[in-house]
């Protein structure tokens, strides 16, 4: 198929002011009538395309109450054309579609006999015809009809209307959105719900209702995601001045979902695994998630809905913008050091591989094949990182400035990043036009850091040079503008700025803008041999190469007083120690532990342990294998794994006491639980320090069995039984069983049993997620049980995924066989999974190439089919 170009972009010749729909809801055959005040707002000559796709049935079509004439209309699978139109009109369209049939979980489909709908991106042409794109921008008037008894709750976007009787077995309910929005944002949700409900009132004293709807007798389970929902609505008033706008805001949570969670207005549908929780089924992961999602659906009301996308290549203006938001609320209700290591290991983990590899693409793409597969960890991760890139180079005041001017003057609208940056612009008065290059440009920018003395030794400068590799379809990049907090310790450890040489508060950076390829920056006469601490904070998306040695990294991990990079040093010396450990198992030597690191790695945990443990727990993370994944040629997961057990076992050694004093501190606690930041912070260091009870094998299984058995919530738990699939035994075996028993029932905890046993590195990884497909509770229509097998095995675990054999590879392409008919959108998130095959050595990559190939010869999804070829370009 061609691909979709952002310069090809024209208006809608028509505007369709206001809309009123009415749905006969019925899970095999729903009727849809939309009626549409359409107003010709391009030339005469112009004809109206809608979208329209997979009704069962088309029936009346008629422009002010006339059926329209043949000759005046075409029709295909996916379009609508209608031909000589008048000024003004109404069009009335009438269409049947088959919510119980819909398992692509795309326009209106059943979830647990209920009625829910997703229309973003491209949904919203499933469920009428309508010209299905964001700049259409409309008031909805929405009547919902139904049985009583399937659906005595019925909702739509916006506020509740009148509501009754139609016949004893027939209600209906009608919704009005006063705010025009465009079809993505449409919703309605219909079935029999129990409610967590609450009030809010906001700053200029508005009182709004705010209903949780959740699955029978799961409403309890549902209050942190309301406490979430309060809270946000407050921050978003504090911090951006923005309150909220409709009488009532309403969620449900669905099991059947393909994101995690969707901003239509004043109807937030939520995949259910981020709303319900409690003590026994969620971990602290999942109140941090709920937490952060709510918050970001919300956010949405003003960054996605008043303000929206022009086109879908602008998706960044609202997800880059609203994870920024996010993670800003997050880090105010919580840690914000360790939010921010927390955003750092996503970027790294998701984004950075994804801008190495086959799929890269800039922020803002200038093309899509299809637009399901742009919701990427570059737009919403890398996104956001632009937008807090922008906030350290133009203050914050300027920042502050710029939002509200794009709030002002864009509210209602539908739009573009340059919008978004006039704001700006306007705030420091000059142009950003360089600054956006980072939105046109994939790949991650290395920034090289070297001392440079001159000749007699009387200067000495920092020499920065900036470079970004080649990505698909760009070859030549520019420098961008990255603006990079630094600053300097001298011997004493006394913090100074590097340029000037004035001492400086722990907090304060010097913030340097590299514009060109190259930056000098003079080093005062005190900084010339001071040790320079760069990127604080990750003040831009970069990658770091300094001439640091290893001892002036330690001493950075001691000196340090900015949180992210001290935890950076420990991070920079553990990725290099790893992947030289992991060269050398490659090769069949046997490695030398690094001591100095590993007694500072223990020693950093131990001296934050008391104080913060949050951030101790992060100190004591080593990276990822699929960080460092990236940068060993060719990646050998198995290689890395290793490296990082036996440094494991060595942290294990150095910190055994710390280690069972917190497991005999967490058995002993017999507090009422709390999923507040403090408390959960505890819990990261009890799991970070049972993961190394892991790293030798089943020594300590037995204990580590205790502790699940002791264990009083889900966090300490899944804490246990993760470090016990680490350790492999009977003990392991028998906590699965164990779990399985206690949990059957639950759906959610159900995922978490999955993906552990999918995720565990052993060498029977392939057979037994091959059973765990034909488990009886397994489901290829729930994406998260889909997810908890097939994309915790190919996303999560490396040393299987690419077994030498290549039956990893093979095992992926039988689920993308058998998702793919089912639900696009998602064997098409799978199949990113192969995004580095060809960093493995050339056997794994001929496998790998092999299966895809099948797969690009296979009958697939066109959103399958995107990433397929892209994968093999
Ligand atoms: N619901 C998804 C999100 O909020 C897509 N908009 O990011
Ligand atoms: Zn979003």
């Amino acid at each position: 198929p061609q691909p979709v170009l952002l310069k090809d972009y024209e208006p809608y010749p028509f505007a369709i002011p206001s809309v009123s729909m009415t749905f006969q809801l019925d899970p095999k055959e729903t009727r849809v009538v939309t009626k549409m005040k359409v107003e010709r707002t391009g030339a005469a000559h112009e004809n109206m395309v809608l979208n329209g796709e997979a009704f069962e049935r088309v029936g009346a079509m008629l422009v002010n109450g006339k059926q329209v004439d043949d000759d005046d209309m075409l029709k295909d699978d996916t379009t609508l054309t209608l031909m000589n139109l008048p000024h003004e009109f109404e069009l009335e369209t009438e269409i049947w579609i088959s919510p119980e049939k819909n398992t692509e979980l795309s326009g209106l489909y059943m979830s647990g006999g209920r009625f829910c709908t997703q229309c973003e991106s491209e949904g919203f042409r499933r469920i009428t015809y309508w010209p299905d794109r964001p700049d259409v921008m409309s008031v909805f008037s929405v009547r919902l009809e139904a049985d009583v008894k399937l659906a005595p709750t019925l909702l739509s976007n916006g506020n509740p209307g009148i509501a009754g009787a139609i016949s004893e077995e027939r209600h209906f309910a009608e919704w009005h959105d006063p705010h025009p929005k465009p079809s993505y944002l449409f919703a309605l949700c219909g079935g029999d719900y129990d409610v967590f409900a609450d009030q809010f009132t906001t700053m200029s004293g508005n009182e709004v209702q705010l209903s949780i709807f959740v699955d029978k007798g799961d409403a309890e389970r549902a209050a942190y995601a309301m406490d979430s929902l309060k809270r946000a609505m407050k921050w978003d008033e504090d911090v951006f001045g923005r309150e909220y706008d409709l009488d009532v805001f309403n969620i449900v949570a669905v099991r059947d979902f393909n994101f995690g969670a969707m901003e239509n207005k004043g109807l937030n549908i939520f995949n259910s695994a981020y709303v319900l929780a409690d003590a026994d089924t969620a971990t602290d992961g999942d109140f941090e998630a709920i937490e952060s999602i709510v918050g970001h659906e919300y956010f949405h009301n003003w960054t996605g809905n008043r303000i929206t996308c022009r086109d879908w290549f602008q998706l960044c203006l609202k997800e880059g913008l609203t994870v920024f938001r996010d993670q800003e609320f997050s880090a105010d209700m919580r840690s914000r050091p360790v939010q921010r290591i927390k955003d750092v290991i996503r970027l790294r983990g998701r984004q950075f591989a994804e801008d190495a590899g086959p799929l890269a693409h800039p922020v803002r793409p200038d093309r899509y094949g299809s637009i399901d597969n742009l919701y990427t960890a570059t737009v919403y991760e890398k996104g956001a990182e632009l937008i807090r890139a922008l906030k350290t180079y133009i203050g914050e005041d300027a920042f502050k400035e710029g939002m509200d001017l794009y709030f002002d003057k864009y509210d209602g609208t539908a739009t573009t990043i340059e919008a978004f940056y006039e704001g700006f612009e306007k705030a420091v008065g000059f142009d950003l036009s360089r600054f956006r290059t980072w939105y046109a440009q994939a790949g991650t920018p290395v920034v090289t850091i070297e001392r440079v003395t001159s000749q007699d030794s009387n200067e000495a400068w920092l020499k920065l040079t900036q470079k970004i590799d080649p990505t698909p379809g760009q070859t030549e990049k520019k420098p961008v503008p990255i603006p990079l907090r630094l600053t300097a310790f001298t011997e004493d450890g006394t913090q100074i700025n590097p340029e000037t040489g004035e001492p400086c508060a722990d907090h304060d950076s010097d913030v340097v803008l590299l514009m060109d390829q190259e930056t000098d920056l003079a080093l005062a006469p005190n900084a010339q041999n001071a040790l320079v601490s760069a990127n604080r904070n990750f003040s831009a998306p970069v990658k770091i190469q300094q001439d640091l040695t290893d001892a002036e990294r330690l001493k950075l991990v001691t000196t340090e007083t900015d949180s992210f990079a001290k935890w950076e040093a420990l991070q920079t010396l553990s990725r290099a120690a790893l992947l030289d450990m992991a060269k050398q198992i490659a090769s069949g030597a046997t490695p030398n532990v690094p001591t100095a690191l590993v007694k500072a790695q223990a020693e950093a945990t131990l001296a934050t342990a008391g104080e913060d443990p949050a951030f101790a727990a992060q100190l004591l993370t080593l990276p990822g294998v699929g960080e460092l994944f990236m940068e060993m040629t060719p990646a050998d997961p198995a290689a890395i794994y290793e490296a990082k057990r036996l440094v494991r076992a060595a942290l294990q050694a150095e910190l055994k006491d710390a280690i069972f004093a917190s497991l005999d501190a967490a058995k002993a606690d017999t507090g009422e639980f709390s999923p507040d930041a403090a408390s959960a912070g505890r819990r990261s260091l009890n799991a970070a320090y049972i993961d190394l009870l892991s790293a030798t094998g089943t020594d300590h299984a037995e204990r580590i069995y205790q502790a699940f058995d002791d264990a009083k919530n889900m966090t300490d738990t899944m804490a246990a039984l993760r470090a016990l699939s680490y350790c492999g035994g009977t003990y392991y075996d028998q906590a699965v069983s164990a779990f399985e028993a206690k949990w059957k029932s639950s759906p959610l905890v159900m995922d978490k049993w999955f993906s552990v046993q999918s995720t565990r590195p052993d060498h029977d990884a392939i057979e037994r997620v091959k059973t765990l497909l034909e488990h009886e509770d397994f489901d290829w229509k729930n994406p998260n049980r889909v997810r908890s097998v097939a994309g915790a095995f190919a996303m999560g675990n490396h040393v299987a995924f690419h077994d030498a054999s290549g039956d990893g590879y093979a095992l992926l392409g039988d689920v993308i066989r058998k998702v793919d008919p089912l639900n696009g959108a998602l064997s098409a998130r799978l199949l990113t999974s192969f995004e580095q095959w060809r960093r493995v050595d050339e056997k794994r990559q001929a496998l790998a190439k092999q299966v895809l190939t099948e797969l690009q010869n296979a009958k697939l999804s066109k959103n399958a089919m995107d990433i397929v070829s892209r994968a093999l370009a």
